[in-house]
């Protein structure tokens, strides 16, 4: 298990990384129940079906009744994976615009609460035309590209339900959010009453690494206060946990870039 994989080097200051989050132990777990009308993305292992049609906060409604939310669209690859899934009609997502935001580009956010980071607007778009365009639907490009129409337009919607993942060996529950920056996950893990993933033994390093594979990096809660010593004094657990497991690729920490304070899994 020691086995070197092959490592994926250039992830660039601008790219978000995926995170991992870990809730505690006394959340109940969604998964078990048999839902039939459901579909599986095999890469977030969310479930996700289409609901409507009708306006976007009536398909929202309908959402929250099932556990889910609007579909929140991290990547090109779930973007992709909608498309090819559930078809070229122009869907509602959870892309929206709170009142009182800048148009016409101003306060995007997801209804899940997720980090905004990936968007895919059609050239000229979002462009608030007419009045109050301040919800998205994939789609309305020929390539899937998304547009903002006012909220009262009908249209299906697809919503995304998320699936905790539970590590029998500690009850806890994970699941991938993001990409995002290190805080904007970990802000968005406390919302769901957890944090960013703590690693306590290698028997959980293990676990994660069979649940969530070797070959993406993922942030973890991992991080070095401010006012640290470089390179690797203060490291500490987002969860407040002590630190009894320590997993650094050889010569990591390195703060090599200057500011290097929050740390990923799967670098090696
Ligand atoms: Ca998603
Ligand atoms: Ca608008
Ligand atoms: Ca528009």
């Amino acid at each position: 298990m020691y086995g070197k994989s092959k490592a994926v080097r250039g992830i660039g200051g601008r790219i978000g990384v995926i995170a991992l989050l870990a809730c505690c132990a006394w959340m109940v777990s969604a998964a078990g129940a048999a839902v039939t009308d459901w579909t599986t993305n095999p890469a977030t292992g969310n479930l996700y079906k289409v609901v409507g049609p009708g306006a976007w906060q009536a398909c929202e409604d309908l959402a929250k009744a099932e556990g889910a939310h609007l579909v929140t669209i991290n990547n090109w690859e779930e973007q992709q994976w909608l498309r090819t899934t559930f078809g070229t009609e122009q869907f509602w997502i959870g892309f929206y615009q709170p009142a009182g935001s800048t148009e016409p580009g101003g306060g995007w956010s997801w209804i899940s609460g997720e980090p905004t980071f990936y968007t895919y607007w059609n050239g000229g778009e979002p462009n608030n035309s007419g009045t109050a365009e301040n919800y998205a639907v994939m789609n309305y490009g020929a390539a899937g590209e998304w547009n903002d129409w006012p909220g009262t337009n009908s249209f299906k919607a697809i919503i995304e339900k998320p699936v905790w993942q539970v590590n029998p060996g500690n009850g806890h529950l994970y699941r991938v959010v993001g990409p995002g920056t290190w805080q904007q996950c970990e802000d968005y893990a406390k919302t769901e009453g957890g944090h960013l993933a703590t690693i306590r033994t290698d028997k959980e390093q293990f676990w994660l690494w069979a649940a969530f594979g070797r070959d993406r990096r993922y942030y973890i809660g991992f991080y070095q206060p401010s006012g640290s010593t470089e390179p690797d004094g203060g490291w500490s657990w987002s969860s407040g946990d002590a630190v009894t497991y320590k997993n650094w690729s050889p010569g990591e920490p390195s703060n090599s870039g200057g500011a290097e304070n929050w740390a990923f899994m799967n670098w090696d």
